[in-house]
């Protein structure tokens, strides 16, 4: 199976991290995303990395519809089966994928090479920053004292939440969530410790 990926996506590190947590081996293709020219053009119609390339030639996206494909596969449920657990994952999974694509939105505005200067926004940032913060806000609320998300082990939620997280100390260093958000920082240094996420960070596609 192939996953078409930018190293630094959040998304795609989602899936190469639950497929780490599955032993599932995943060849990695590499593009830019913002190349008109990329491969992914003529398998998502989106042309937004992750996606998935399945041995029959199928192509899967995105990372949420990724991560239950796989999940399906042999190895450690990562996605609950029991209806109440599974949603609980799921919307976890959708707060952390919400403030990821408020956060490459914000990246997006200050690097597309499309965008003059003068036409990136300050006031379009700021907004997608408010969803950030709402995110990470609600983040700390959900995990209350807890070390897991939902349940009382790993789950798809942890790892979309540890995904999202270390992308924004990697690409976003100067608009501080850890302050807003204590415990989440602090169970952030612990859960990005473990090795599929430790293996998949930010930082190492730098
Ligand atoms: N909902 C999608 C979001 C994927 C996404 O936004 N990927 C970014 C890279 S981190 C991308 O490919 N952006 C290219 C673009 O927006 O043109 C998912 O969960 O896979």
């Amino acid at each position: 199976m192939r996953l078409f990926c930018s190293l630094p996506s959040p998304f795609a590190r989602k899936v190469r991290a639950l497929a780490a947590e599955k032993g599932i081996a995943l060849e990695l293709v590499v593009v830019d995303v913002l190349d008109p020219a990329s491969p992914v053009a003529a398998l998502n119609p989106l042309r937004k990395v992750p996606c998935l390339v399945t041995d029959d030639g199928e192509a899967w996206y995105d990372s949420p519809v990724i991560c239950e494909w796989l999940d399906a596969l042999p190895g450690p449920r990562l996605i609950p089966g029991e209806f109440a657990t599974r949603m609980a994952v799921k919307r976890i999974e959708a707060l952390a994928d919400g403030v990821m694509d408020a956060g490459v939105a914000i990246r997006l505005e200050s690097i597309y090479a499309g965008r003059a200067e003068h036409e990136r926004s300050a006031g379009w940032m700021d907004w997608q920053w408010l969803k950030v913060e709402g995110g990470v806000r609600e983040l700390e609320r959900q995990l209350g004292e807890r070390a897991w998300f939902v349940g009382d082990g790993l789950t798809l939620a942890d790892i979309s939440v540890a995904c999202a997280l270390e992308w924004l100390d990697f690409r976003l260093p100067d608009r501080a969530w850890r302050p807003l958000a204590p415990r989440l920082s602090a169970w952030l240094d612990t859960a990005a410790s473990r090795p599929a996420l430790a293996s998949t960070g930010p930082a190492q596609a730098a």
